[in-house]
């Protein structure tokens, strides 16, 4: 059996899973692409032999298409997971659901109305080995319960135009979505603290920001969100329990000893840290749908994230700490 999927965006992210769908995903078949930039869209498509729409309404309309890829930009988002919603097609949404909470309630809306789940939204380093052995590990009662959970989410640049509110909505929502899937927790509290301005920063971007959250049992959750460090792509996370600690590893492959140093490659970027996660990512879908089930994080998941990353806006601009506050929880996603 072979999945028939369309993939709307051809930009940066959607290049880069066409790629893999293309060559190393089993099962599955790129037929169509949809860019508002056509000439991209055209180049793309046909390296993989797939139709090519200027309009993703029409990607998602296409009779050969049965399930649905979304890498367009954030806004987009909802229009065209509603219209994947209202053709009945499984649909794998890049982060973020949606951009707002009330665009996000929508959707669930949409959702909650269907007698099975549909959306998957990309959080994808639920996806990645390290992060799955952390939350085995916690499950499994290795550690005792979670009190603290120490994140680090650096990258080496942004591109032009990125804000200081894309430090949480762009990039702090990955550590929300872990932070959530990893505990088993809701998030009830954010508050942003400033740090010392790099001078390496963009103008006008508020470069580090310290994220603190609070979930409803208790545990305070720290994310260091710091998008211009210039040495590379550098993810870490410690969580603290009552008798030990699980700290993700350096991720970078082979480190050498030699000559009294020791020394390894950084990543880059996300594409070559998370490369194994977005891989899994994917043929955890594919071979989902082809079964007829979506299993991966959420509309719901897509939700509380984007409430929990409102809330830290809001205190980026404040200065103060601010509450979370979610809608009653759909029976689909219980
Ligand atoms: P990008 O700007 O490189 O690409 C977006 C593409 O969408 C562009 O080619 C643009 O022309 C196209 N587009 C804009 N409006 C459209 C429309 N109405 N219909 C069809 N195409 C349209 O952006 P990107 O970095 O590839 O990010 C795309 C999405 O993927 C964003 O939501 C981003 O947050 C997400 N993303 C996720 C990860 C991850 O690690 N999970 C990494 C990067 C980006
Ligand atoms: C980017 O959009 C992603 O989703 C990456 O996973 C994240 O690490 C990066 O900070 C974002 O800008």
């Amino acid at each position: 059996m072979t999945l028939r999927i369309g993939v709307v965006g051809t930009g940066m992210i959607g290049q880069d899973h066409i790629r893999r769908l293309a060559s190393s995903v089993l099962r599955v078949e790129v037929v169509a692409v949809s860019d508002v930039n056509l000439e991209q869209a055209e180049r793309v498509g046909a390296g993989v032999g797939a139709r090519v729409y200027a309009d993703g309404h029409e990607l998602v309309a296409d009779d050969r298409v049965e399930a649905v890829l979304i890498a367009s930009p954030g806004f987009t988002h909802e229009e065209f997971t509603l219209a994947c919603l209202a053709a009945d097609k499984p649909v794998l949404c890049e982060k973020p659901l949606a951009p707002t909470v009330d665009a996000c309630l929508r959707v669930l809306e949409a959702e909650a109305a269907k007698p099975r789940r549909l959306v998957q939204v990309g959080f994808m380093r639920r996806y990645d080995d390290g992060f799955r052995s952390m939350k085995e590990r916690l499950d499994d009662g290795q550690v005792g319960q979670a009190l603290l959970l120490h994140c680090r989410h650096r990258n080496p640049s942004v591109p032009p135009g990125f804000t200081s509110d894309m430090m949480i909505t762009d990039s702090v929502v990955h550590d929300i979505d872990v932070t959530r899937w990893l505990l088993g927790q809701e998030i009830v509290a954010a508050t942003v603290h400033k740090a010392r301005r790099s001078s390496l920063a963009p103008e006008g971007l508020q470069d580090p920001q310290l994220v603190l959250l609070e979930t409803d049992a208790g545990v305070l959750v720290d994310v260091e969100s710091f998008v211009s460090c210039q040495f590379g792509y550098d993810i870490r996370y410690e969580l603290v329990g009552e008798t030990g600690t699980l700290s993700l590893g350096e991720q970078a492959g082979v480190l050498v000893r030699q000559q009294f140093r020791y020394h390894g490659p950084i990543p880059a970027d996300y594409r070559e840290r998370f490369g194994d996660a977005y891989q899994a990512e994917l043929q955890e879908w594919v071979d989902g749908v082809l079964q007829g089930q979506v299993t991966g994080p959420s509309a719901w998941d897509g939700y509380a994230t984007t409430a929990v990353a409102e809330a830290a806006v809001a205190s980026l601009t404040k200065g103060d700490r601010v509450a979370v506050e979610l809608a009653d929880r759909p029976s689909l996603y219980a």
